[in-house]
């Protein structure tokens, strides 16, 4: 039978939002932006997409894989892509302090928060690709596992546009080898089908976070509404990078980290 979204607790009761990530690998906060502000972050969301096509790098980060075909049939599927919205709008860089959804954070990893890097995705309607099931952890790995994302919707985002699903406790197995869980293998796939995901569903504000070694993915979006959303990366600051190839922005949020050093301060 698939697995059902659970009911998460609401934000303001911290042990229990801690308990539920704890358990379950994942969790969503509703409504942590308020109206104003997510007004601003979409219009400057709108801003980069115009520039990124604008300026005639290819924008599409479709993963081109057998394991994507497999899921949506469609080579030229497209999924809008940038990392590191911070270094476009200023709007979008004051938000990644906002207390809120940080509040939350430290809930999950402690009060020394780190930001490794942020992915903006416009899934467009009709031709959004597909995702298929992996752990996030072998692209951006840290010694004691405490690297998760912290997604933040500007549009609705549900099954008619390909939201994001996660298996609920995947992140029990620990880290599972790359070249297993990373996206690209057909056995991975198998072993997580679709129907024993769930959704996650979201609203303009909400925000939904998962661990690295949480599975997910997600389906295709061929409905007649994009899905918007601004992913961020971020660790503790008692835990550290335990291999390079990323960007990796070391930017403290929160706290302290406790790990910096002169050669790692200089670098991008
Ligand atoms: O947002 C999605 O649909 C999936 C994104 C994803 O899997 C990722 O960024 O690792």
């Amino acid at each position: 039978m698939p697995a059902q979204l659970l009911n998460c607790p609401p934000a303001t009761d911290l042990p229990a939002v801690a308990s539920f990530y704890q358990e379950h690998g994942y969790y969503i906060g509703r409504g942590l932006v308020d109206p104003a502000t997510l007004g601003n972050l979409d219009r400057d969301f709108d801003r980069i997409v115009s520039q990124i096509q604008a300026n005639g790098l290819n924008a599409n980060a479709r993963w081109d894989q057998e394991t994507t075909t497999a899921i949506d049939n469609d080579r030229t599927s497209v999924i809008i892509h940038t990392h590191q919205v911070q270094k476009y709008s200023a709007a979008w860089g004051r938000w990644l302090y906002d207390e809120r959804y940080l509040d939350v954070v430290e809930a999950l990893i402690g009060p020394d928060i780190v930001m490794h890097h942020t992915k903006l995705f416009l899934k467009p309607a009709g031709r959004g690709a597909a995702f298929p099931p992996h752990q996030d952890f072998g692209y951006f790995r840290t010694t004691v596992h405490s690297m998760l994302a912290a997604t933040v919707y500007l549009s609705d985002s549900d099954e008619g546009n390909g939201c994001l699903r996660v298996w609920p406790g995947s992140h029990k197995l620990g880290p599972v080898d790359p070249q297993e869980s990373m996206g690209r293998s057909a056995s991975f796939s198998a072993r997580f089908p679709f129907d024993d995901s769930v959704p996650v569903e979201t609203k303009p504000g909400d925000v939904a976070f998962f661990s690295y070694l949480t599975v997910h993915g997600s389906l295709p979006n061929r409905g007649d509404r994009a899905r918007k959303s601004v992913l961020v990366q971020l660790r503790s600051g008692s835990d550290q990078m335990a291999g390079a190839g990323h960007p990796d922005t070391n930017l403290v949020l929160r706290g302290w980290d406790h790990h910096m050093n002169r050669d790692r301060a200089n670098a991008n």
